[in-house]
């Protein structure tokens, strides 16, 4: 839209409209005894991260399609992020990657965040991929390898990592290993198990103060028949073992077809061991697609195992909320932009669960009444109260079509260089 009359217009139309839905939505919420402010107050304290790795376009082994105006380093992906922060208010801090956004200089990095209001979440290791330079291969892996200057390295990367971490003002850090094996009799499946326990104790050692670290467990890919940490009982033996400050991370794509991941979640709670999560959804695999876009319904069941244990647990409930996405259609800014919605929804869809009345019916083994307190809840359209909560902290009614009518990606485009393919920007 060009003429800024007719934009003017549309905006207060789109504002009038949303204040209309926003009327029925709170009318409709104080017939079940619902206030919405106080679903908004609880809403707002739901932040999420966004991992630096997100923000340009990803690719599968077959090939990768970059966008005009992709980020270029570090420091432009911090650029992105703080867009996405500044329509939906809500992705206060970045995911680091090293060595992928290794900082030349972290200070410079922890600044630069900071004047974009952004502060980072926890870090990422990565020991899945030779690097240039490196002494030994992790070929055949790299905590859980026979050679012990394998493990030496892998380690010494580790601890590099929490070294950049620290500089940055991380707290936490990632650890997600490749390590497994292709072929049965390749590997000595208890040995590598306690090769890989060994690893992480020099690293759980050498946790700065206050740090905490999430194992993060995978079923298979890269390796095919084997991979040491394949589930949650093993990311579980592993932070038990460890001690207090070691959690488990729950990759929403991590699990075998069919794996019920709201009762991994609540049993992960009942132990005291729920790191954190990484938010994404996959139809088949490991598929790093936008979180809620397949299975929106298991996405309101995690979110409502957490808002439960918020109400048992209080405030000493924290996990860590982060989205692990690869974004290989859809602009990635777009695609994160859609997620952040997506996971508020469900949150809020989840606050709206009326848990007494869930008790009662559950107490009374009355299964039709407590699935309908459910379900109540999931339909309901949560989509003024998202809206509202954005615009009141000063982000976008829609952020998607902020963005879009921005201009931001014609403007990197310009800036950053173009590869051949521009993104669709109408309405
Ligand atoms: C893995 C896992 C890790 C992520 C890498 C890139 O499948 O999800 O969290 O850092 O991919
Ligand atoms: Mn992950
Ligand atoms: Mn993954």
């Amino acid at each position: 839209m060009l003429d800024p009359d007719a934009s003017q217009t549309a905006h207060e139309a789109q504002a009038e409209q949303h204040r209309r839905d926003l009327g029925a939505l709170a009318e409709q919420c104080q017939r079940h005894g619902i206030e919405i402010e106080s679903i908004l107050e609880r809403l707002r304290t739901f932040d999420i991260a966004v991992p630096s790795w997100a923000l340009g376009t990803g690719g599968t082994r077959f090939g990768r399609f970059p966008i005009d105006g992709e980020p270029r380093d570090v420091y432009e992906k911090l650029e992105d992020i703080a867009v996405i922060h500044r329509l939906t208010r809500a992705t206060p801090r970045v995911s680091l990657h090293i060595p992928w956004d290794e900082p030349d200089d972290p200070k410079a990095l922890k600044a630069h965040a900071a004047q974009l209001g952004l502060g980072f979440d926890a870090v990422n290791s990565n020991t899945f991929q030779d690097q240039p330079g490196q002494r030994v291969s992790y070929k055949f892996g790299s905590f859980c390898h026979t050679d012990a200057a394998v493990r030496d390295q892998a380690v010494a990367h580790t601890l590099h990592v929490m070294e950049v971490g620290r500089k940055l003002g991380s707290e936490s850090i990632t650890v997600w290993l490749a390590d497994g094996s292709n072929y049965p009799g390749q590997m000595h499946l208890r040995r590598s198990f306690e090769r890989t326990l060994a690893c992480l104790e020099r690293v759980y050692a050498a946790l700065p103060e206050g740090w905490r670290l999430f194992t993060e467990h995978k079923p298979c890919e890269p390796a095919f028949y084997a991979t040491v940490v394949a589930d949650w009982g093993s990311s579980l033996m592993l932070a038990q073992a460890l001690g207090e400050r070691a959690a488990c991370l729950v990759d929403l794509g991590h699990h075998l077809p069919n794996t019920n991941v709201e009762l991994v979640v609540a049993r992960l709670i009942a132990v005291g061991r729920l790191g954190g999560f990484h938010f994404n959804d996959a139809k088949y695999g490991d598929d790093d697609l936008t979180a809620g876009s397949i299975k929106p319904f298991q996405l309101f069941l995690i979110m409502n195992e957490l808002v439960d244990a918020a109400r048992e647990l209080g405030p000493a409930f924290a996990p860590a909320h982060m989205i692990d996405q690869s974004h290989n259609l859809k602009d990635p800014i777009e695609a994160l932009l859609m997620t952040v919605d997506n996971l508020q929804r469900a949150y809020a869809k989840a606050l709206l669960v009326d848990r007494d009345a869930l008790d009662h019916h559950q107490e009374a083994n009355d299964v039709v009444m407590a699935e309908r307190t459910l379900r109540e809840a999931y339909e309901t359209d949560v989509r003024p109260l998202v809206a509202a909560l954005r615009e009141r902290q000063g982000g976008a009614l829609d952020p998607v079509a902020a963005f879009r009518a921005s201009g931001y990606r014609q403007r990197t485009a310009r800036a950053r260089g173009r590869t051949g393919y521009a993104p669709p920007q109408s309405l």
